[in-house]
């Protein structure tokens, strides 16, 4: 694989930017190897300034369910454009990309757009407890909401185990109200409430979980996190900005039919622009300045190209048979990948939800933080190379999501198979001799 330009650029990239890059998975330290410079992308497919095509699988991250430089967003985007980038004021479009949202996500009665999905979650969590009045947060060990510094805590060794930082420069004062327990682990939630109950403003959690790799709720799960913040009078946040618009076209809360109430969007509602957003019970909502006293604000929120973008991909994916195509094409994926796992006699497991998936080099369920880091990443780092020398662009890191696009057809889907074969006999060979 020709990789002169990438290399040229990346040494340019790293006297610049922190590892050359502007965040930290694309680095490819997980995976080896330097990162590719992208040139541009069209549909299923990205082309790097070397000129290799590759399939492409990491989609910016999610946002790109309809592919790379779809004709209705980019129009959309060019429109928006010839009309002003920025106004600083309302318009009529953040009213349009906010109605199409809530006819898909009823329960978000109100709502506020953000640049980013971190200051989504950060602004929901603050939100939350200005509401409550309450200090303690809940997240799960292996989710990952974005970086404020709340939510940069380590993983609890157990119950209860008030949040240390895990990052410098986060000041032990911003964790120690963050409370950090197992995904998928009821009692220890409960056991949580049992002790705080009174303290706990908010639980924010992936309903599937997306930053660890795949994984799944359990059957109950989520039931039982509605169940124990009703209960107490705390805030439960959905954090969809990966599984909004991902999943099922009324995100994770419709999947499962349970409503949070506050959930937090960004990616696929932006079609590939800058975007997030919080909203849910208008009692909650009605507490954000100018109408409440909880601040949040920001020059470009709502602005109107990623407004038309969002407008603009919503509507696409409206579009009779979508969600069954996409649903169809990655079960297909699935269904093609594993078998050429099993013809191999490599150890994975696929874990899939809706269009996003991940390949853990792993024999049994991944069902918690613990259980994925039983995952092999150094295997997984020679399937991503070998992928890659096949011309298939996974995303560089055992811990991340996979996503499928509408314009992923039979054809890249066949690629994609046939490139697999290839790469888990690659990584497998490559084991043997390095013992
Ligand atoms: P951003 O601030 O990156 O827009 O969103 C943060 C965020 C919040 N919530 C969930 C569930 C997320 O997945 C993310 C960001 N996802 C990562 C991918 N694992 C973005 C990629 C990156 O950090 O470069």
């Amino acid at each position: 694989m020709k990789l002169t330009k990438s290399k040229e650029l990346f040494s340019q990239a790293q006297d610049i930017f922190p590892g050359g890059v502007n965040s930290p998975v694309r680095a490819f330290r997980a995976v080896g190897g330097q990162p590719l410079f992208i040139d541009r992308g069209q549909g299923a497919y990205l082309y790097d300034v070397d000129g290799n095509r590759l399939v492409d699988y990491v989609l910016s991250w999610g946002p790109l369910i309809l592919g790379h430089a779809h004709p209705a967003m980019v129009s959309a985007v060019a429109e928006a454009a010839a009309r002003g980038a920025s106004f600083g004021a309302p318009s009529e479009l953040e009213i349009r990309l906010a109605r199409a949202i809530q006819a898909f996500m009823p329960g978000i009665e109100m709502l506020r757009f953000v640049n980013s999905g971190t200051e989504a979650t950060m602004t929901a969590l603050r939100l939350a407890r200005a509401y409550t009045g309450r200090t303690k947060i809940v997240k799960f060990e292996g989710c990952y909401h974005g970086h404020a510094d709340m939510l940069l805590v380590k993983a609890g060794s157990g119950v209860a185990t008030l949040g240390l930082p895990d990052s410098p420069g986060v000041p032990a004062a911003s964790t120690v109200d963050t409370l950090v327990v197992p995904f998928n682990n009821l009692r220890q939630v409960g056991q949580l409430f049992d002790w705080f109950a009174s303290e706990i403003a908010a639980v924010i959690v992936e309903p599937v979980a997306g930053n660890m790799g795949v994984v799944p709720p359990m059957p109950g799960f989520l039931e039982g996190l509605r169940r124990l913040t009703r209960a107490s009078g705390a805030v439960l946040i959905f954090d969809e900005v990966m599984t909004g618009f991902r999943v099922h076209p009324g995100g994770a809360q419709a999947l499962y039919a349970i409503q949070p109430d506050l959930t937090t969007l960004g990616k696929v509602i932006g079609g590939g622009l800058p975007v997030g957003a919080y909203g849910g019970r208008r009692e909650i909502m009605q507490m954000v300045a100018p109408s409440g006293p909880m601040y949040q604000a920001g020059t470009l929120a709502g602005n109107p190209l990623s407004m038309a973008a969002g407008i603009a991909t919503l509507a696409e994916l409206q579009k009779p048979g979508t969600w069954e195509i996409l649903e169809r094409r990655t079960a297909r994926l699935c269904a093609g990948v594993c078998a050429a796992a099993e013809d191999a006699g490599a150890q994975v497991t696929f874990q899939r939800v809706g269009s996003m998936f991940t390949i853990f080099f792993a024999g049994q369920p991944i069902q918690d933080w613990q259980s994925a880091k039983q995952a092999d990443p150094s295997l997984y780092g020679k399937f991503f190379r070998a992928m890659l020398a096949e011309g298939v662009y996974l995303p560089p890191s055992q811990f991340e999501a996979s996503f499928l696009s509408t314009a992923h057809g039979d054809e890249e889907i066949e690629k994609t198979v046939e490139a697999a074969g290839t790469a888990f006999k690659t990584a497998a060979r490559s084991t043997q001799t390095a013992r």
